[in-house]
């Protein structure tokens, strides 16, 4: 998977394909059209004892002691937390392509609010149902369907926040969806992450 000897590229993400946080960084990357080179991680499939899980061994816990995907690097730092991660790059080149952290001050600080509703309201209210629908069955364990209803109820409410602040400049959540689903960064890191799910004809 990954060497201490060999030549550090400009950018090194290091992930499973199916890490949302992985993505995160990803698409990132993608939108500042970075050249990076993505190591897969391989975390194994622990629910049919898979247990290759290079994100437990030593080697990769020295660089993350928290054993989790992502981890970046680039001539600057050894990172991880993805949303620090996509700050640290946002940050870096500013200059470069599309201004993902704003323009001036009061921009940056909505982009932090923002990026705060995302992990601290979306993201624990989607979780639950996105693994009990989607990820509990790829690792071979049978999903809870009592948590789901409770997670797009929660959901609903996050959303209907995201409605009255979308409407402010776009027409609604659903357009906002289709916008961020069909960028380019996007459909590129879905291309290289699901290339079973989301087939290329022009592969
Ligand atoms: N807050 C962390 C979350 C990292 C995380 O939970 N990663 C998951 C994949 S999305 C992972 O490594 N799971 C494997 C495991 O916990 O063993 C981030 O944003 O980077």
């Amino acid at each position: 998977m990954y060497s201490h000897h060999s030549k550090p590229p400009q950018c090194r993400l290091y992930g499973a394909p199916y890490s949302i946080s992985t993505s995160r960084v990803a698409v990132v990357l993608n939108e500042k059209n970075i050249e990076y080179e993505w190591r897969i991680v391989d975390t194994g499939n622990r629910g049919l004892r898979i247990l290759r899980s290079e994100h437990k061994e030593p080697r990769y816990l020295a660089l993350n002691p928290f054993g989790k995907t992502p981890l970046f690097q680039d001539h600057e730092v050894t990172m991880y937390e993805s949303r620090a991660v996509i700050r640290h790059i946002a940050r870096k080149h500013d200059e470069h392509g599309p201004h993902l952290y704003g323009t001036n001050e009061k921009e940056r600080t909505m982009v932090d609010q923002w990026l705060e509703v995302e992990s601290q309201n979306f993201n624990p209210a989607i979780a639950p149902a996105v693994y009990h629908l989607v990820f509990a069955a790829w690792f071979g364990k049978i999903g809870d369907v009592r948590v789901v209803n409770p997670s797009i109820a929660r959901l609903e409410k996050v959303l209907d926040v995201y409605e009255s602040q979308l409407m402010k400049t776009k027409p609604h959540v659903q357009s906002w969806w289709t916008s961020i689903f069909n960028r380019p960064s996007w459909m590129s890191h879905l291309l290289k992450a699901y290339p079973k799910i989301y087939f290329n004809p022009h592969a």
